[in-house]
């Protein structure tokens, strides 16, 4: 009851101020509270590598990468890049990458498990044969 008491106070207090020096203030604040938000949002793009065959494979790679904080995720069959656009205080390449490696594909810096790849459908058991770095 106190607290709406004050917050009736404050918005008389408001409203008795000079209209038009109002509306900037209210404005300046939007404003404020605009570029808060874009700076604090930090949207990065990455594109990555990953390895992958067909279009179940696309759907399961950009499944993952959007599971793991990706914004929007977009695979390219004939390149096999991946292309995604992520908020960097919510995730990171590192995270997104780990998450398709999880679902049995191989990044840019991350290899899937033998058993994440053995569940993976036969057709989108892509090709392996360049063996990684152990
Ligand atoms: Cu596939």
């Amino acid at each position: 009851m106190v607290i709406l008491l004050l917050i009736y106070l404050f918005i008389e207090q408001i409203l008795s101020i000079n209209q038009i020096y109002c509306m900037k203030n209210l404005l300046f604040t939007f404003v404020f509270i605009l570029t808060a938000t874009v700076i604090s949002f930090a949207q990065n793009t990455s594109k990555i590598k990953v390895a992958g065959n067909c279009g179940m494979c696309k759907k399961n790679i950009e499944t993952a990468a959007k599971a793991a904080g990706a914004m929007t995720a977009a695979w390219d069959k004939a390149t096999k890049v991946l292309t995604v656009a992520f908020d960097a205080n919510a995730t990171s390449t590192d995270k997104i990458e780990t998450a398709i490696a999880n679902a049995g594909y191989d990044t840019e810096h991350q290899t899937a498990s033998a058993e994440a790849y053995g569940k993976l459908d036969e057709c989108c058991q892509y090709d392996r044969k360049k063996k990684k770095k152990s």
